[in-house]
């Protein structure tokens, strides 16, 4: 039984990391300010904690014990980051060195959250993990500076670190109500009602979308791994997806015909974005990823169920 703690666990990634834990009687701390998270996200059985993970005090008092900290929390927007990014940048940035800090005082493991958004808009696909970092956003070259600092954690102070750059996560449990939401949230609930969806730019644009299920077990076997090398790992699929193609999909899943609008692109938009998964594959071990399409029908379940969240609303362990 190991002792976790982790930021950001009251989120969509952190609730499904958080319950994995839990399930395998790990005794798990969390930590989140509950900007994006839910409460009712919080797995029971976990500790939760609510405080800012920039927080130091509540920093040290969440990291009291443990051994691994995953490090989540995060303004996981790179829309968020255009519009402020100083304030992004002191969560994203700052708090993570506060993180690796911590940990070093206290013999932590950090598994932490980076971003495809670290590469930008690369021609040679599908992206390694050895390719050039050209982040085109805040966002982006705020994750590349946790890995960095993670380098210099492990380099001059020992810390155990490894690092996970996400390409496009879904599943349940991800929050579709914000213009900033992840296009299969936004895309599933509009067209699941019946409304319209809106295509920024012409459509062509690829992602790797990763259901969350195997970023979970990306997570799990990080721990395994992390060393004061700082290893960086992908956690994609391998497959690409354009956002036209994405539509078409949701709908037939949804059972309707969908109806698409054409904004102009938004600014910093990367093109092409496809991941190799042959490192975690042959140094995680990690097994074959999700279909989209089985994905898709997840998160349609999910919101015809009235989008659940872990457990009802309660008062239990929680600290302010
Ligand atoms: P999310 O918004 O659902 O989760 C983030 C959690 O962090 C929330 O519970 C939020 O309340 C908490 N948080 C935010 N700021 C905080 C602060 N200052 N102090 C304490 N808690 C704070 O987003 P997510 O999609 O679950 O993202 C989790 C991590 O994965 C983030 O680091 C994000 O950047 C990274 N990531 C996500 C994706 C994706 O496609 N969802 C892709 C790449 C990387
Ligand atoms: C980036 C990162 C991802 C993660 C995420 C956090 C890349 C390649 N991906 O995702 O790893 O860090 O940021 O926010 O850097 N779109 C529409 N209509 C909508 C919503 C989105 O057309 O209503 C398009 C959007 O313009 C983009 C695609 O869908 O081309 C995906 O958008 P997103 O916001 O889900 O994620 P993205 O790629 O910015």
């Amino acid at each position: 039984m190991a002792r976790v703690l982790v930021t950001g666990g009251c989120g969509f990634i952190g609730s499904h990391l958080c319950q994995a834990l839990v399930s395998r009687g790990d005794r798990v701390r969390v930590l989140d300010d509950l900007s994006t998270g839910l409460e009712e996200n919080l797995m029971p059985g976990a500790e939760l904690i609510v405080a800012d993970v920039g927080d130091p005090d509540a920093l040290a008092r969440a990291m009291e014990g443990m051994e691994v900290c995953f490090h989540l929390a995060a303004v996981a927007s790179v829309e968020r980051g255009v519009r402020d990014p100083r304030g992004t940048h002191r969560v994203n940035l700052s708090a993570t060195v506060g993180v690796f800090d911590e940990a070093r005082e206290r013999g932590v493991t950090v598994v932490y959250a980076s971003s495809a958004a670290v590469y930008g808009d690369l021609d040679v696909l599908p992206i390694v993990e050895d390719a050039p970092t050209r982040p085109l956003s805040a966002y982006g070259a705020d994750k590349l500076g946790c890995e960095q600092h993670a380098r210099v954690a492990g380099v001059a102070h020992g810390v155990r670190t490894a690092g996970f750059r996400f390409f496009n996560v879904f599943g349940p449990r991800q929050d579709p109500r914000s213009p900033y939401s992840g296009v299969i949230s936004i895309f599933c609930e509009r067209l699941s009602h019946g409304q319209p969806v809106t295509i920024f730019g012409d459509g062509g644009q690829t992602r790797d979308f990763v259901a969350v299920g195997d970023v979970v077990a990306a997570l799990l076997a990080g721990e395994r791994v992390a060393s004061r090398g700082a290893p960086v790992f992908n956690v994609c699929t391998g497959r690409s997806t354009s956002v036209l193609e994405l539509a078409g999909t949701i709908a037939e899943v949804c059972g309707v015909r969908a109806d698409i609008r054409f904004e102009v692109a938004r600014s910093g938009e990367i093109r092409r974005s496809l991941g190799s998964r042959a490192r975690g594959r042959d140094v995680l071990g990690l097994a074959e990823p999700r279909a989209l399409r089985a994905g898709l029908e997840d998160v349609i379940a999910w919101m015809r169920a009235g989008r659940p969240g872990l457990r009802v609303r309660e008062e239990v362990g929680v600290s302010r």
